[in-house]
C-alpha cells in the first residue's frame, strides 16, 4: 500500500514504511525474496498446494529428502541445507495455519484442508550455499513469500476495469446465456417490473431485489460457473450485513438520467465502493509486486461441468488474467515494480490419473490455457506447463489384468480395492467432454494416510520447486 494513501501518518510511521519499501527493494535487487501468487478458483488445490509446498521445504536438510526431489537439481546444487517458517512480513495478517492442516493429514482418519474463508500469509527461508563466482561459499537465505485466499475472492478482479454499466451488461449477459440452465435466470430477469431506477429505493424492496441475485449467483456456482461477482455476496467475511455488498448489476434499461439518492445511483455508489475498497485492496495486498505465479487448474471439475462450465472456466481465466503485469524485469523495475517472469499453470489433483494418462492431462490443460498464455508469452513471459498433485492420495501401481500389464491406482487402504479410474482427453472437445463424462470413474478420494512427521506425499513437487526457484539458487 503506498506510504502516502494515510494523510494521518506520523513521521515515525512513514520513516519505518520508506525503510521497509527501500529494504524491500533491495533484497529484491539482490534476489533475496520472491512473491509468489498462487491462483486458483475455488476447490482448485491451493491451499492443499500451499501445504504441501511448506511441508517440502521444511524438509529441507533432512535425511532422505534429496531422493525424494530428483528433478529439483538445484538443491544439490547450491547446497541447500535448511528451509524453515520466517515471520510474516505483515504482522496484522493471519499466518497461513500450516500446522493445523498438515495435523488433519495424519490423524488416523486424515483430513483435508477446509475451504479457506479468509486471507492468510506464509513467509518461508531457504538457506543455502553461494555458488557465485564472486561469493563462492557465502552463506544466503531466500525469502519467499506466499498468500492463501478463498478462491471465490479470486474472480472479482475481472471488476477491476468495469465500471457499474460494464458490469451490468456483462451480467445480463450471463443471465440470458445461462437461462437454459439456470431455471432462476427468467425470475431474475423479471424482477425489473417491480423496480424503477430514478425513485429512491425502497429498503426492503432492495434487499429482497439483492437476495435473489446472490440466489441466482449460488445456483450458478453450484453448476460449476466461474463468473461469480460480486464474490463477497456469496462467501462474505467480514462483510456479512454491510451495505457495501448490498447491490446488483441493473440488468434492465439504464436510465438516461438519475439522481445519486435513486435506486439506480444508490446500487451504482455501492458498486464503485466495492469495487475501490474491496477489490482494489485485494489486488494490493494479493497480487502487486508479484515476482512469479502459479496457476492451478481443476481441469477434471472442467470436464465434468459442461459445456457452459468450460467455457465460463477458460474466458473468466482470461480476463483475470489481464490484470497482472507480465514480463522480463530491468533493474529498476525488479525494485520498484517487478513483473512476473515465470508463471506455471498447473493441472491439480493428478493423482486420479494413472501414471501413463498424465500426459494427456498436459495436453488437455494446454489446450484449455491457449489463448491465455499466448498474452503472457507475448509479454516475453517465460510459461511452462505440468501436471501436479500436491497431496497425493493414490499411488499408481502395475498389475497384471488379462494377461496384460495395465496401470492401476490404490488408495492403499485396507479393503480397498486397485480401481482404474479410465483416461483423460488430451482436447477439449464436445465429445471427449462427454466420452469422459460417461466413463470415467471420479472418486472422492480421502487423503493419503500418513504418520505424524512423514513428508506428504506428492506427484511432482520437485519439478514445481525447480520451475519456481532454479534461477534465484
Ligand atoms: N486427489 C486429490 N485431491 C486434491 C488434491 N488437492 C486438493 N484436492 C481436493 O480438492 C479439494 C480442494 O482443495 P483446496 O486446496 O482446499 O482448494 P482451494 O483452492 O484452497 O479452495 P478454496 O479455499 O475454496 O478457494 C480438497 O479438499 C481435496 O478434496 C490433490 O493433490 N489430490
Ligand atoms: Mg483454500
Amino acid at each position: 500500500m503506498s506510504i502516502f494513501s494515510d494523510p494521518i501518518k506520523t513521521v515515525d510511521r512513514l520513516f519505518d514504511e520508506l525503510s521497509d519499501s527501500i529494504n524491500e527493494g533491495v533484497n529484491r535487487l539482490f534476489d533475496k525474496e520472491i512473491k509468489i501468487g498462487v491462483t486458483g478458483f475455488s476447490r482448485g488445490g491451493k491451499t492443499a498446494f500451499i501445504t504441501s509446498l511448506v511441508n517440502t521445504i521444511l524438509n529441507f536438510g533432512n535425511e532422505g529428502t534429496s531422493d525424494r526431489l530428483p528433478r529439483f537439481q538445484e538443491y544439490e546444487t547450491s547446497g541447500i541445507y535448511y528451509g524453515g517458517i520466517a515471520s510474516n512480513h505483515d504482522l496484522s495478517v493471519p499466518a497461513f495455519p500450516y500446522h493445523e492442516y498438515y495435523d488433519g493429514l495424519v490423524k488416523p482418519e486424515p483430513l483435508w484442508p477446509v475451504a479457506t474463508d479468509n486471507i492468510s500469509e506464509i513467509r518461508l527461508e531457504i538457506r543455502f550455499r553461494e555458488n557465485r563466482l564472486l561469493m563462492p561459499g557465502e552463506h544466503r537465505s531466500l525469502y519467499l513469500d506466499i498468500w492463501d485466499y478463498p478462491g471465490e475472492w479470486l474472480i472479482d478482479l475481472v471488476l477491476l476495469d468495469l465500471s457499474y454499466e460494464d458490469f451490468s451488461s456483462m451480467m445480463l449477459s450471463q443471465v440470458r446465456k445461462l437461462s437454459s440452465i439456470i431455471p432462476q435466470s427468467k425470475e431474475l430477469l423479471a424482477l425489473g417490473d417491480r423496480l424503477d431506477p430514478c425513485k429512491s429505493p425502497d429498503p426492503r424492496l432492495l434487499k429482497e431485489s439483492v437476495e435473489q441475485y446472490v440466489q441466482w449467483l449460488l445456483d450458478c456456482k453450484r453448476a460449476g460457473m466461474s463468473l461469480i461477482v460480486p464474490s463477497r455476496q456469496v462467501l462474505p467475511g467480514n462483510l456479512l450485513g454491510a451495505p457495501i455488498i448490498e447491490f446488483m448489476p441493473w440488468l434492465w434499461v439504464i436510465p438516461s438520467s438519475y439522481s445519486k439518492d435513486s435506486l439506480y445511483g444508490v446500487m451504482k455508489k455501492r458498486y464503485d465502493s466495492y469495487k475501490k475498497d474491496i477489490v482494489e485492496n485485494f489486488y494490493e495486498t494479493m497480487f502487486s509486486k508479484l515476482d512469479r505465479q502459479v496457476i492451478l487448474i481443476d481441469c477434471f471439475a472442467a470436464l465434468n461441468g459442461g459445456r457452459e462450465a468450460f467455457v465460463n472456466v477458460n474466458d473468466t481465466f482470461e480476463t483475470l488474467l489481464k490484470n497482472f503485469s507480465y514480463g522480463e524485469n530491468n533493474l529498476l523495475q525488479r525494485i520498484f515494480s517487478p513483473k512476473i517472469d515465470k508463471v506455471i499453470f498447473a493441472a491439480t489433483k493428478a493423482d486420479q490419473v494413472t501414471y501413463d494418462e498424465e500426459k494427456h492431462l498436459l495436453s488437455l490443460l494446454r489446450s484449455m490455457v491457449t489463448s491465455a498464455s499466448h498474452e503472457i508469452r507475448g509479454q516475453s513471459t517465460n510459461c511452462q506447463y505440468m501436471v501436479l498433485s500436491s497431496i497425493a492420495a493414490t499411488k499408481c501401481l502395475e498389475v497384471n489384468y488379462q494377461g496384460r500389464n495395465t496401470q492401476v491406482l490404490s488408495t492403499g487402504r485396507e479393503g480397498d480395492n486397485y480401481f482404474y479410474p479410465g483416461s483423460v482427453p488430451s482436447q477439449w472437445s464436445e465429445q471427449s467432454m462427454a466420452d469422459f463424462q460417461k466413463h470415467f470413474i471420479m472418486r472422492q478420494l480421502p487423503p493419503p494416510l500418513m504418520n505424524p512427521g512423514d513428508p506428504i506425499p506428492n506427484i511432482n513437487m520437485d519439478v514445481m520447486l525447480s520451475y519456481l526457484l532454479k534461477d534465484k539458487l
